[in-house]
């Protein structure tokens, strides 16, 4: 009988769900709207609904699965009519590969519908669209972000990926979480009154503490997040999900979790991680990256550990693209990774750079400068405007003050919980407070469009500047009977080059090639043009109707061919990056 009944309350709420769901997806139309954060679902929603809106311009992909079986969606932009996806220049973009970064998929989103929704009425979208194939991974810690959204954090909790790990090494894997003591969703931070703490009240904001000076009176002792000791090891919050970090497991420059913390197993063990790199490995035409996270306002390019250097001309084009995206969103700096921030082993961008040869950056959102509560002659006596003034502010009450009154004024207190009394089973009567969930690196929601929309459009000024190769056959000339010769160029008005100088540099892949054929001819010799007017030619010893060459950014090459015959002559361009023209001539 009972079981009858409880087998038929879950047919019941399984119904209800399904309900719901239906719901869910109804209430997601395109366009997209941008006016608060999307949760897991409503990602899944929001793609497939841009992929049913516009199903000739789009592909929806389920990538691979996460460790706990959520779907990693792409979503393919390209235009059959103007060109197969491999055929021409591919941009990669994703967000969220930190599960706690959530507005790095609202970005993603943000691309996909400006693109979607303007292609046909807007010229330079029609024409970006046009040309380019557009991968896009809105959400790539599908795990993190659900959990994110539906159990109690902190704004830098649920980062990582699901993979069962034992932190404090007691045979326990995941055991001792942080606790939601008073249920409001968010795991704040916990106080307790003792006259030997290291803390005093802010005199100037009572709910911030302040360290005391030697010989000062003390007034609280931190005590960490929230929680208790949930496995009785006398530890407090010791052991939570993970951890393996998703941008510390890709295949280049792996180091192991002694060298480099959250690294996993091995290169590529996160299920989710691995299957995007086949995604990836899968199209050699990604020629530009963007990884969006949440921190600190910056474009960051590699190289990613001291070691390693990039190519001087390859540095021209990160600078020529980076510090354009810095204009485009003002604030943020366009900066080296281990130089500037630290070393990391195992990044993703590091990865599309030097194993498939891309271009990339990762752009970093949220600059906490934006949230301010002053005029702007006020904001000049306490911002820091130096790196050395914002390390010194950093951790210090100058900001924390500015913040809270961003907090009262401007979130009427939805961003910060005030102290709370609390009866705690291991230390008594403490207090619960701060800042919440969503908060600190998230953009409170009125800021997001904003946020979005500049960093959608240094996304695009990149993928204007892929490939954009034209091939002239500028000569023609009959030299005697039946011997030709041509004349051809190849002209890229983009930055980006055909193939990258860190790619050729490493032998990532072959170069793009060239090749003049015809049934009723015969290439004698064929090579690059140095000088047209001195007629200087470095002519290929073997094979000359084939020649391996790129073409650099915003360049030219020229190639002269020695051709015997007669009849139709098909000349051929291929290039990974570049897309493929062909041109036929008869010789005459
Ligand atoms: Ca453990
Ligand atoms: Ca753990
Ligand atoms: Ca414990
Ligand atoms: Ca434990
Ligand atoms: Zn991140």
């Amino acid at each position: 009988m009972i079981k009858i009944s409880s087998y038929s309350l879950i047919l019941l709420l399984l119904l209800a769900a399904s309900v719901n769901a239906g719901a869910a997806d109804q209430k997601i139309t395109v366009p997209l709207t941008f006016d608060d954060y999307y949760s897991y679902e409503d990602v899944v929603n929001a793609v497939k609904a841009l992929n049913k809106a516009l199903p000739k311009l789009t592909k929806l992909d389920i990538v691979g699965k996460s460790e706990e079986g959520r779907a990693i969606y792409c979503l393919t932009v390209n235009n059959p009519a103007t060109g197969a996806e491999l055929d021409k220049p591919g941009v990669y973009v994703d967000g969220n590969i930190h599960g706690n970064e959530i507005q790095a998929t609202e970005v993603c989103l943000y691309f996909l519908n400006y693109i979607l929704t303007k292609y046909g009425e807007n010229e330079n979208v029609t024409e970006l669209v046009d040309k380019n194939c557009f991968y896009v991974i809105p959400s790539v810690n599908v795990d993190g972000r659900y959990h994110f959204f539906n159990d109690p954090n902190t704004s830098s909790s649920n980062r990582g990926l699901r993979r069962p790990k034992d932190d404090d090494r007691d045979g326990l894997v995941d055991e001792d979480f942080p606790d939601d003591l008073d249920g409001d969703g968010n795991i704040c931070m916990m106080r307790k009154k003792d006259p030997l703490g290291a803390y005093k009240t802010d005199p100037e904001d009572p709910r911030l503490m302040m360290r005391i000076k030697p010989g000062e009176k003390g007034e609280w002792t931190l005590l960490g997040q929230e929680g208790i000791d949930n496995d009785g090891d006398g530890q407090i919050n010791e052991d939570s999900e993970g951890y393996v970090d998703p941008n510390r497991n890709w295949g280049f420059d792996w180091m192991p979790e002694y060298v480099q913390s959250g690294a996993g197993d091995y290169p590529l063990s996160g299920v989710g991680i691995k299957a995007i790199a086949s995604f990836v490995r899968k199209r050699p035409n990604i020629c530009m990256a963007w990884a969006f996270h949440n921190s600190g306002g910056m474009y960051l390019r590699g190289p990613s550990v001291k070691k390693l250097t990039y190519p001087p001309q390859d540095i021209q084009v990160y600078d020529y693209l980076g510090e354009q995206a810095e204009r485009i969103t003002p604030g943020y700096e366009y900066l080296v990774g281990w130089k500037d921030l630290y070393t990391t082993y195992g990044d993703f961008i590091e990865w599309m750079v030097c194993c498939n040869g891309t271009y990339g950056f990762v752009g970093e959102l949220f600059q906490s400068s934006t949230e301010t509560f002053k005029t702007r002659e006020e904001e000049k006596k306490v911002k820091p405007d130096t790196a050395e003034e914002r390390d010194f502010f950093r951790g210090s009450n100058e900001v924390e003050r500015e913040r809270l009154k961003f907090n009262d004024h401007l979130a009427q207190g939805e961003l910060h919980k005030s102290w709370t009394a609390y009866d705690h089973p291991t230390y008594g009567e403490i207090e619960i407070g701060g800042w919440v969930k969503f908060s600190s690196r998230l953009s409170a929601p009125f800021m997001l469009k904003d946020l979005v929309h500049r960093n959608a459009m240094a996304v695009l000024f990149s993928a204007q500047n892929t490939p954009e190769i034209s091939m002239d056959v500028f000569e023609v000339k009959k030299m005697e009977n039946n011997l030709y010769r041509l004349r051809v160029r190849l002209t890229n008005t983009k930055a980006i080059p055909t193939m990258n100088y860190y790619a050729q540099q490493h032998k990532l892949y072959p170069k793009d090639f060239l090749r003049v054929s015809g049934k009723d001819i015969n290439v004698l010799a064929g090579g690059k043009l140095q000088n047209k007017y001195r007629n200087t030619v470095s002519y290929k010893e073997h094979k000359p109707e084939l020649q391996f060459l790129f073409v650099p950014g915003f360049g030219s090459v020229e190639y002269q061919f020695l051709v015997s015959g007669k009849g139709s002559v098909e000349i051929k361009y291929d290039s990974r990056h570049g897309g493929k023209i062909t041109k036929t001539l008869q010789l005459k």
